[in-house]
């Protein structure tokens, strides 16, 4: 599978349409998601275009993975969660939906299942 530079996500990092951003790098930028399994849901992506984690370059992923680290400890101190699941998924078979690489970051609180 190949990927697709009129991806959602990809018109995101264009900044052809909006999304709630709330940091970005030379690398990475993080926006809220449309969708939230729970409060402060947000999804971290590289900007270098891959299709999921299966084809990213390891330079890309040795970048972001301290920013995953980073949002996730800042999400659960800002949003007082219990603590965070992370969530990252390939292909549709996989789960995935938008074919840029992201990861979502989700705070999480004690006796509260995800959204479905
Ligand atoms: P997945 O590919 O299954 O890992 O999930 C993609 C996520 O992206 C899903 O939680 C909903 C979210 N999403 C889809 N379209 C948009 C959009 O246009 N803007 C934002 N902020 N999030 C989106």
């Amino acid at each position: 599978m190949s990927y697709d530079p009129n991806n959602i996500f990809a018109k995101i990092l264009r900044g052809e349409i909006p999304s709630h951003k709330v940091y970005e790098n030379a690398d990475a930028i993080v926006f809220m998601d449309v969708m939230p399994q729970s409060p402060g849901h947000a999804l971290i992506l590289p900007k270098a275009p891959s299709r999921n984690l299966l084809d990213a370059d390891p330079a890309v992923l040795a970048k972001i993975i301290p920013l995953v680290q980073k949002v996730a400890v800042a999400a659960k101190s800002a949003f007082n969660a219990d603590g965070v699941s992370i969530a990252q998924f390939n292909e549709a078979a996989g789960g995935q939906t938008v074919f840029h690489l992201h990861f979502h970051i989700i705070p999480r609180y004690e006796g509260q299942p995800l959204k479905t």
